[in-house]
């Protein structure tokens, strides 16, 4: 469904008066806000293509309706975030949920709608119907060689559709691991999968990433070959230069502390990007923000800081993805919700006084710190994002104007109630 831009112009219009108002009392307390605006204006997050459908979990899924059928729909539909906020630039495909049959139409396409392609995900945790060797245990850790050969297959066959559409990026999740204990030998299945990880390496074209997502548990329940931050820290740094890891919010054990996971690894240089979520017991894949606001401001404030140490650039030196699923909501909503709670973190980040900050450091001044700390935390940011849209030619609020023009309403018209997505 296209979005006119007049009828954009028409909406930030009304609107107008009142943005200004609350717009001009933020950036009156804000040192440099045009520095502020135009990283906001850069900064973009990528989509996934497995999450335009409604989720599910073992017990129930229940549809929402107007599901994109086909990769193009998809495509049309993350271009349709993209108009409303202009920070929705990019979409990550997973393989073969999203297997791009004719990849140069595809290609124009998500052109068409100013998106390009994120970090290709490949798929070792499923059989498919044409499955020759089951992953039932696992893929790259397998006892039998002739299966690990199949996942390092597929991997490459994924980078292979990622050159065909500019991607420049893998991301690898294994769901190898066991349920039992002495069901596996835990060293035997990191070495399996570090030299099946090798042979996917050396396919990588010269200026690509591999990015290796860990996660504490889940399909297995007992041990996960990649099953936590030091051992994804491990095998990127055996690796090569090419290989990083990737921090997907919900694959943490409880209480975790995220963000001094995000400094460290970015201090290595080993920090590939992001799965953004939100949780509060397991991978609950739930709405960025919904849940612990304050633990993304943190992880942002972290990120800001460790990016300016190494004079990164923000918007293109990380990996920045939404990884969610969506049970309850709107797909299109959540994930309008998800990059709106990104950006506000991004802007509250941007807003610490980093040498106030670290002059409290330096003398020990643990109050002094917080005060620093939640001063940007507790300030208003949302009228600085949506100037930031509004300057780029988006909405003031995205949300609203989705609703106003009953988009969910004119999808299921066009594509009826039952239709199913590939995804989670
Ligand atoms: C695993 C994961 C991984 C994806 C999948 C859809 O939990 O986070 O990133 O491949 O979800
Ligand atoms: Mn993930």
């Amino acid at each position: 469904m296209l979005i006119e831009k007049y009828k954009i112009d028409e909406f930030n219009q009304n609107r107008l008066d009142e943005h200004k108002r609350k717009f001009e009392f933020a950036a009156s307390n804000v040192p440099d806000v045009e520095r502020v605006l135009q990283k906001l204006i850069d900064f973009q997050i990528a989509i996934p293509s497995w999450a335009l459908g409604t989720g599910g979990t073992r017990f129930a899924r229940f549809a929402g309706g107007g599901e994109p059928r086909s990769l193009e729909e998809k495509i049309e539909d993350i271009g349709l975030l993209h108009t409303l906020n202009n920070s929705s630039g990019a979409i990550s495909l997973h393989i073969p949920w999203d297997i791009p049959t004719n990849a140069s139409n595809i290609k124009a396409l998500a052109a068409q709608n100013g998106l390009r392609f994120d970090a290709m995900n490949s798929n070792t945790f499923q059989d498919q119907p044409d499955q020759k060797l089951s992953y039932k245990f696992g893929s790259m850790q397998h006892v039998d060689k002739a299966v690990r050969q199949q996942a390092i297959d597929h991997n490459i066959e994924v980078i292979k559709y990622g050159v065909e559409l500019g991607s420049d990026s893998l991301t690898v999740w294994l769901s190898d691991g066991s349920n039992f204990p002495g069901q596996l030998n835990m060293r035997k299945a990191f070495q399996n999968t570090l030299e099946s990880l090798k042979e996917v390496y050396a396919a990588l074209p010269a200026d690509w990433k591999m990015f290796i997502e860990y996660k504490a548990f889940e399909p297995n329940f007992y041990s996960t070959t990649v099953g936590d931050w030091g051992q994804s820290f491990l095998y990127a740094t055996k690796l090569g230069d090419k290989a990083f890891t990737l921090v997907d919010l919900g694959h943490h054990l409880p209480n975790a502390n995220i963000e001094q996971i995000v400094a460290l690894l970015l201090m290595e240089e080993k920090l590939g990007g992001f799965h953004f979520n939100d949780s509060k017991y397991g991978d609950d894949d739930l709405t960025v923000g919904s849940i612990n606001p304050y633990q993304l401001f943190l992880i942002f404030k972290e990120l800001v800081e460790g990016m300016d140490a190494r004079g990164m650039n923000h918007a293109t030196d990380l990996g920045w993805m939404i990884d969610a699923s969506h049970n309850v909501k709107d797909p299109l909503e959540d994930l309008l919700q998800s990059v709106e709670a990104i950006m506000i973190a991004y802007a509250q980040a941007l807003l610490v006084d980093e040498s106030a900050l670290q002059e409290a450091q330096m003398t020990n001044d643990a109050v002094l710190a917080q005060e620093i700390l939640q001063q940007a935390y507790r300030t208003d940011v949302r009228s600085l994002v949506a100037e930031a849209r509004l300057r780029s030619g988006a909405v003031l609020e995205p949300l609203q104007l989705y609703r106003s023009l009953k988009v969910r309403k004119n999808l299921i018209k066009e594509r009826g109630l039952k239709t199913v997505t590939t995804g989670l």
